[in-house]
This record gives structure tokens, sequence and C-alpha cells, in this order.
């Protein structure tokens, strides 16, 4: 029995949210049957969203949400304002997310997407406990949950694994808060998938399914028995999106920042519906062999 609800990340196809932009995604995830559509918010305060809750109207299909940090915007810094900014961009994420309509902001929102030079101080880890406190019940008072996403060490040097975004998580010790993986960045972190997931079973809200190596689902090394059959022991029956990146689609910006030197694939139609069959049919089995 298949409970997820499965989503497709925006960057399938674009990472900008113009009109017909965000029509193609849209369009292209209810066409293949997804519930849901990812939107990644580099700043909430450019994403138009009269325009997002129209389109989420027309194809009746919501949309979840992920916020990033920025070098200028980052909770992990050990400079006041860009902390300051940091929070406030994340409570604006929270704010956009509310209007239009996600259960969920995840994503890594805790630090830039970008390589650090050195470890950050004990003060900012102490001090984003205090930060995530404050943005719980704001994602409470915006009716959502804000999720904490593991990223890999050339990404963030902040929060690189589960058990990392838990500790944040469970020192808040509100429900408000939740773990976010992603397996590419766990295949380079974790020493074992399926341990991974089940010592955060407890505090897991919501999983991005991507490939070891970023691109089509079964092309990478990825242990995905083992993965799913976790998720299914762990009872999760939260939503889970698919993630990939390619050249082909992205923008010069984009490409350089997820660090994308090869095409992994050049139609993102045929990746992006048979991801959701790829995933479907590991669910399915994973629920099968528990029972
Ligand atoms: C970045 O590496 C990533 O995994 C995205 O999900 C960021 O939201
Ligand atoms: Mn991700």
């Amino acid at each position: 029995m298949n409970t997820n609800r499965l989503g497709m990340h925006m960057m399938l196809y674009t990472s900008t949210w113009s009109e017909p932009d965000a029509r193609v995604v849209f369009e292209r995830a209810k066409s293949f049957g997804y519930d849901f559509v990812e939107l990644l918010m580099f700043d909430a305060d450019t994403v138009d969203v009269a325009l997002t809750r129209r389109l989420i109207q027309e194809y009746d299909l919501p949309v979840e949400a992920t916020v990033c940090g920025a070098p200028d915007a980052d909770l992990s810094s050990d400079d006041p304002e860009i902390v300051r900014r940091g929070e406030a961009a994340i409570a604006r994420g929270i704010e956009v997310a509310g209007d239009i309509g996600a259960t969920l902001v995840g994503g890594p929102n805790f630090s830039a997407v970008q390589r650090y030079h050195s470890p950050p101080s004990a003060a900012a880890r102490e001090r984003i406990v205090e930060s995530y406190a404050r943005l719980a019940d704001r994602a409470a008072s915006a009716g959502l949950r804000l999720g904490l996403e593991a990223l890999n060490r050339y990404e963030s040097n902040f929060v690189n694994t589960l058990a990392q975004a838990a500790d944040i998580v469970r020192k808040v010790g509100s429900s408000s808060l939740f773990v976010h993986a992603d397996l590419f960045h766990m295949n380079m972190e974790e020493p074992c998938l399926a341990a991974a997931v089940k010592d955060v079973g407890d505090v897991l809200g919501y999983v991005h399914v991507a490939e070891s190596n970023r691109g089509a689902l079964g092309t990478g090394n990825t242990d995905w028995p083992a993965f799913f059959t976790a998720l299914a022991e762990i009872g999760y029956d939260g939503p889970i999106t698919f993630e990939s990146f390619s050249p082909a689609v992205l923008g010069e910006e984009m490409t350089a920042l997820l660090a994308l030197w090869r095409v992994p694939w050049t139609d993102p139609d045929i990746v992006a519906r048979d991801a959701l069959t790829f995933m479907r049919d590991h669910i399915d089995r994973a629920h099968h062999s528990k029972a």
C-alpha cells in the first residue's frame, strides 16, 4: 500500500518561477500523475504568490516548499547581521509557503549552499537552537512544519547527516520541526542508509529521492531496496519528492552552484515520468517485503 504523497522538484524543468516556467512544471507533474510540486525558494520575496496560487488551483496540484540559506543570510554565521537576515529569510519563506498552502518548508535553511573552508563555531551551534525555536513557533502559526535538509560536506559545514539535523530538532523539542533526508547527500555522508533512517524515524518529515550521481533514478549506486525498506519499517507516510539536476535545463548560475559538470540527461519528461514509476514500485515492494 502506497501512502506517501509523491512530488516532483521544479528543477527537473527550471530554476526560475515565471508564469511560462512554472506552468511547464505544473503541467508535466500533473500529466505524469505526481501529487504535488516542490518550489525551491532561494529568495521567498521573489516568489509570485498570486501566480502560484492561481496555478495550484488551475492544475489542482499542491505545492510544497524548500528554502536555502545564502552567504549574506546565513544562520550558521557568527556575524549577527548575517544571522538576523538568515532568520528573517526563513521566516519570510514560512510566510510565503503558508500563503500558497504548503504543509512544509524543507531545505538547507541553516546555511548557504556553498563550500565552507572552516567549521562553524560552537557559539553558532548553540545559537541556532534558539533561532529554530522561534522559527518553529512561526511555522506552527502558519499551519505548517519546518525541516532541515542534511547536505554533503561540500555544500554545507553545518548539517551533513540526518543525526545532526535530528539533534537540532530534538534540542528544540517542537513537533513543528522535522528532518529532511536527501539520498544524494546521504550516499556521501551516512555509513548506512537504513541505519540513518531508523535512527531518525521519530523526526523524519520529508525525503528527496535523488540518485547518487543526481541523474535519473537507477543510474547510480544507491541501495534503493535498503532505503525504501527502512522507510517502510519506520512507518514513514510523509511526502517524498524526486530531485534530479541537469545543465540541459538549468542556467549557468545553478549549474555552477550545484557543480553539475556533466550532463546526466537531456529530456526531463522521460526522467520525471520514469522516476514516479520507480518510486511507486520501490515503495510497494518495500511494503510487501515488510508485511
Ligand atoms: C541541494 O544540494 C539540495 O539537495 C536541494 O534540495 C536544496 O534544497
Ligand atoms: Mn535535496
